[in-house]
């Protein structure tokens, strides 16, 4: 081709990028689908999830919480591709936090006071297309370490004065 159909080329290209019209590279929906509401929620243990995608669509994930263990996670993306934002709630599917910036990440927080089922919410802004990685931190509960009652301490008051003069 000659270098102006080139230049034209390129042009388009990059005005296609700037409106957001050109998806990113590898777009096509993740491994995890179908997962577009609570039912279908996927369990994931705390780690590092590449490749994700967010097609116009919503992401559900299920994190079991043990108390005053907090759960985090974040999504990394770039955010001239496509607006992705974050949501957290719990088993009665309150919201308890959210991330909605116009950033390259979001960050969802929480401090959970029981032992339960908490949603990880990924979902596209405004019918965008983008890819994401997922982190989930500080919560290490399974189904079963979090439906877990543990025993009450035993506290057996000291044997003798706890203090000599
Ligand atoms: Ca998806
Ligand atoms: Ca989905
Ligand atoms: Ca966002």
């Amino acid at each position: 081709m000659d270098r102006t159909t080139m230049q034209r080329m390129v042009l388009g290209l990059w005005i296609a990028a700037a409106i957001g019209i050109v998806a990113p590279a590898g777009a096509e929906n993740d491994v995890y689908e179908p997962n577009d509401g609570p039912d279908e929620a996927v369990e994931l243990r705390p780690g590092h999830y590449p490749g994700l995608a967010a097609l116009d669509e919503e992401d559900w994930f299920l994190v079991w919480a043990i108390p005053g263990q907090p759960i985090q996670a974040t999504i990394d993306f770039t955010h001239a591709q496509g607006d992705l934002d974050m949501e957290l709630y719990d088993d009665d599917l309150q919201l308890v936090d959210d991330s909605t910036t116009v950033d390259d990440d979001e960050e969802i927080w929480f401090l959970p006071a029981e032992h339960g089922a908490f949603y990880v919410v990924v979902y596209a802004y405004a019918q965008s297309n983008n890819v994401y990685d997922l982190t989930i931190t500080g919560t290490g509960a399974t189904r079963y370490t979090s439906a877990m009652t543990l025993p009450p301490m035993q506290w057996q008051p000291p044997v003798g004065p706890l203090f000599r003069w």
